[in-house]
């Protein structure tokens, strides 16, 4: 299975193609824009999700509530386009239309200067629009249909804030998937400790006041994943090595651990490993569950843990030195719009790499052209793992 996504984010809309679904996957339309909503929430957003009301259209791979089997086109349309109908639009234009919102002054830590440098754009906009993190709205998406397979296949997906700003929460072990996703789902910050959110907040309002960004760490955790996802045998296929990467991949993400994470370079072994148990009912599990799921890059049945770690926005109020491309002079960059905090819905966002990354491997795993065998056969895969 795989995806591409396409589109600005002040262009007419975006778009995702995915192909190498099963035909068959129960789909509803209700539950894509359930999870393009929570995209879209969380305390620290800034004008631009006043604007839009992301919704989805679907032009093909789905037909009367299932899925096809072919690929999958989904479509949201931008609101904002209206106020960038010349800026963005196709045709050519003249000299004076060419300056409008034209940018020739990188900002710090964007891909504005890269971007332009290797592209040899003579407008840094052209990189702006498609290196924004609108373009996670798809993502999302994706891991919306996802999500579904996932679900009829009893495996759950739930994420959380763990730190924002330096303030950080808690979690308590024995809490459960359902549990984190219920008490996240109900937290404007998707934390999980009410005490906590309040001081998270007010970190949000102070950093707003000094015109600054804050950055934080979210963390998201899976149950009901098989035993065997990923591979030890080759370097590419180790799964917890490709959920890595997409959720780096994701904007402004700086990091990645499992489980105990970094933390495993200040323990002995003895206080990392996971002993392993026998029972009847469970098969082999393990007492701990400090690797976060994973032993030689595949999974062992624990829950998976993944933390990532998100640096603050670099679309600041507050004004950093920067060089202006056209004179070469220095400049103080200043901005009109942006997010003091994204991290709840980068939040949401990591879940859905998640996601995606599990389905992927499920789809790999599994006969993959008919739903209906897919799970048939991922349930004797388990009866084969509980009587190994
Ligand atoms: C973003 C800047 C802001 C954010 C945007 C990401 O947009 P604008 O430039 O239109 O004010 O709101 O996020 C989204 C549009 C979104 O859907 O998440 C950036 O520079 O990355």
């Amino acid at each position: 299975m795989r995806f591409v996504t396409a589109g600005e984010s002040h262009g007419p809309e975006l778009t995702t193609i995915i192909d190498g679904l099963p035909a068959g996957i129960p789909i509803s339309v209700d539950e894509i824009n359930h999870e393009l909503k929570r995209r879209q929430g969380g305390y620290g957003r800034g004008g631009r999700m006043l604007i839009e009301k992301d919704t989805v259209e679907i032009t093909s791979g789905i037909r009367h509530g299932k899925t096809l089997g072919s690929p999958i086109t989904l479509i949201v349309k931008n609101d904002d386009f209206k106020n960038w109908e010349t800026v963005m639009g196709h045709e050519p234009v003249d000299e004076r239309a060419k300056k409008m919102r034209r940018l020739s002054k990188p900002r710090p830590g964007h891909a504005d200067l890269v971007g332009g440098i290797k592209y040899e754009h003579d407008d840094l906009r052209n990189v702006l629009e498609r290196s924004s993190a609108r373009e996670t709205t798809m993502r999302v998406a994706v891991a919306a249909i996802c999500k579904q397979l996932l679900k009829e296949l009893d495996i759950e997906v739930a994420s959380h804030v763990l730190e924002i700003g330096g303030v950080r929460g808690e979690i308590p072990q024995e809490m459960t998937v359902q549990e984190i996703r219920e008490k996240a789902e109900n937290s404007s910050v998707r934390c999980v400790d009410p005490n906590i959110e309040e001081k998270m907040k007010e970190k949000i309002d102070e950093t707003k006041r000094e015109k600054n960004t804050i950055g934080g760490v979210v963390e998201v955790v899976a149950g009901g994943v098989p035993v065997g996802l990923g591979s030890y045998t080759q370097w590419d296929a180790k799964l917890d090595g490709k959920i890595a990467q997409a959720i780096v991949s994701i904007n402004a993400f700086k990091g990645v651990e499992f489980g105990v994470g970094f933390e495993a370079a200040r323990l002995y072994g003895s206080e990392v490993m996971d002993e392993i148990v026998w029972s009847k009912e469970k098969g082999y599990t393990r007492n701990s569950n400090h690797l976060g799921g994973f032993e030689g890059g595949m999974t062992n049945g624990m829950p998976i843990v993944v933390r990532g770690v998100m640096k603050p926005i670099p679309t600041l109020y507050k004004p950093l030195n920067s060089v202006d491309v056209d004179t070469k002079e220095p400049f103080k960059a200043s901005v009109e719009r942006s997010d003091s905090s994204a991290v709840p819905a980068a939040c949401v966002v990591a879940e859905a790499m998640v996601i995606i990354e599990l389905a992927k491997a499920m789809v790999d795993k599994f006969e993959s052209d008919s739903f209906n065998r897919m799970k048939n056969e991922v349930k004797r895969y388990r009866e084969y793992t509980l009587n190994f």
